[in-house]
């Protein structure tokens, strides 16, 4: 089903103009209302009276995860405070999160992007959703949520965990669509054999999967255990959450809702644009955001672009699934860690060395392990193992109030992990997705 069919079905030559003159009023507002962005496109020596074309869009200056770091919390608004209505997090490379702030109209886009996107796994006010993804801070509770009520399905709102209500839940009102991470899709499905429950006999049909990098063989097994559809569904707290692209019933790419962003594919040395079909940086400018708009946001995601008339009807670009990303960024259980900021909250944790390896693993529960190998000072294994026992209490609540992940931590002796010559390998993923 298309949800908007003005938009996603736009022709190529309209929707041009359309982000052509949404393009020039964005510009024009970050240059006269958002002092960050005034100095990054004088220094760039460009004008907002210098986009002319959409092309010209590659003469614009590049926005960096370190840029929305700096500016925490607020120094990218582009409209007076009193006009945001809510805000959502998620993780920077040194723990400074990184802020989406939204008002009315943003959250009413961020709706339609969700709308768009449940309606691209089918479904309509006759179904009933229950979205499994974190509330919070983290976009993908609320954004699956207001999607839902928009498309006027019956919403649940379980968020995460929790499984075993989860699956009763499901059972009880006859779950029809779930919004969650893939890797909980399948853990769930296992938790349900495991009770007797057959998710076969569930009703549900479709599932909306993303946040986190699967495969096609993920997709396989998700939809054997469960007997259902499953779409990819992509977004970033940065540009709105969920909601920016998503897969139809084609299955073949995620279309992007570009009326509200513009895709570019860059190549991540140097900055160039690429050509359609060419893999590269996934960069997006927003086209109509009020309260935090950016402009050529590098998303460090990989992957290509296509373009032309879908076999359902939607004109708009495709990304192809994700291939991985161009930084260290991992995604452990949907949420996202970079060993940055491991290094961080270990350094103020006293009787640590600076010397980690994070090991990850999926084993049969499909879920995420994470085991954190730290090395101590010699006097702590020669000390009684009740102190052993503290540091290693202490640094896994650290970890979990930083980083939002309960992680195992492992204490080694020095010069147990092993020394690289050039960059330290900090992470082995021996995770298969
Ligand atoms: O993960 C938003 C989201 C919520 C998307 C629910 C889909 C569903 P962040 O926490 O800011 O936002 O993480 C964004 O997650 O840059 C990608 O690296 C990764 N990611 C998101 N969707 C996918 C996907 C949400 N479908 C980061 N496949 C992005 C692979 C994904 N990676």
């Amino acid at each position: 089903m298309i949800w908007n069919p003005q938009y996603e079905c736009q022709g190529a030559e309209e929707r041009r103009l359309l982000q052509l003159a949404r393009l020039k009023n964005l510009v024009e507002t970050l240059y006269s209302r958002v002092p960050f962005y005034k100095a990054k496109l004088d220094s760039a020596g460009v004008h907002p009276r210098d986009v002319k074309s959409l092309a010209d869009i590659a003469k614009l200056p590049f926005t960096v995860k370190d840029d929305l770091r700096e500016t925490y919390p607020y120094g990218l608004l582009a409209c007076p405070q009193a006009e945001i209505e809510e805000v959502h997090m998620s993780s920077g490379t040194t723990g400074v999160p990184v802020v989406d702030a939204y008002t009315r109209f943003d959250i009413e886009c961020w709706e339609e992007g969700m709308a768009r996107t449940l309606s691209g796994a089918g479904a309509t006010r006759h179904d009933t959703v229950q979205v499994a993804y974190g509330y919070g801070l983290f976009t993908g509770g609320l954004g699956a949520h207001y999607g839902a009520k928009r498309v006027g399905a019956t919403v649940i709102p379980m968020s995460s965990g929790n499984t075993p209500k989860q699956l009763m839940v499901m059972r009880d009102f006859g779950t029809t669509v779930i919004a969650c991470t893939p890797s909980y899709a399948l853990f769930l499905a296992e938790e349900a054999k495991e009770s007797g429950l057959d998710p076969k006999s569930l009703k549900l049909r479709a599932g909306c999967f993303g946040a986190e990098p699967w495969s096609e063989n993920m997709r396989k097994q998700i939809e054997a255990a469960w007997g259902i559809d499953a779409y990819d569904i992509y977004g970033l707290t940065e540009i709105t959450g969920p909601g920016v692209a998503f897969e139809c019933e084609c299955k073949d790419g995620m279309h992007v809702s570009e009326d509200l962003f513009y895709p570019e594919i860059i190549d991540p040395e140097s900055g160039r644009p690429l050509p359609d079909g060419e893999k590269g940086e996934l960069v997006f400018t927003t086209l109509v955001k009020e309260g935090t708009p950016l402009l050529r946001y590098r998303t460090r995601d990989v992957t290509f672009i296509t373009r032309g008339t879908c076999a359902c009807g939607r004109t708009t670009a495709k990304i192809h699934r994700l291939f991985g990303r161009t930084d260290d960024m991992l995604i452990i259980r949907g949420v996202n860690v970079f060993p940055s900021q491991i290094e961080h909250a270990l350094i103020e944790i006293e009787g640590t060395d600076p010397n980690y390896l994070i090991v990850l693993d999926r084993g049969e529960s499909h879920l995420d392990e994470v085991e954190l190998q730290v090395e101590v000072k010699k006097e702590l294994f020669t000390d009684e193992t009740r102190s052993l026992e503290s540091l290693r209490n202490k640094i896994e609540a650290v970890m979990k109030s930083k980083l939002g992940i309960q992680l195992k931590v492992k204490l080694v002796e020095p010069k147990t992990i092993e020394r690289s010559i050039g960059k330290a390998k900090r992470v082995i993923d021996r995770r298969k997705i």
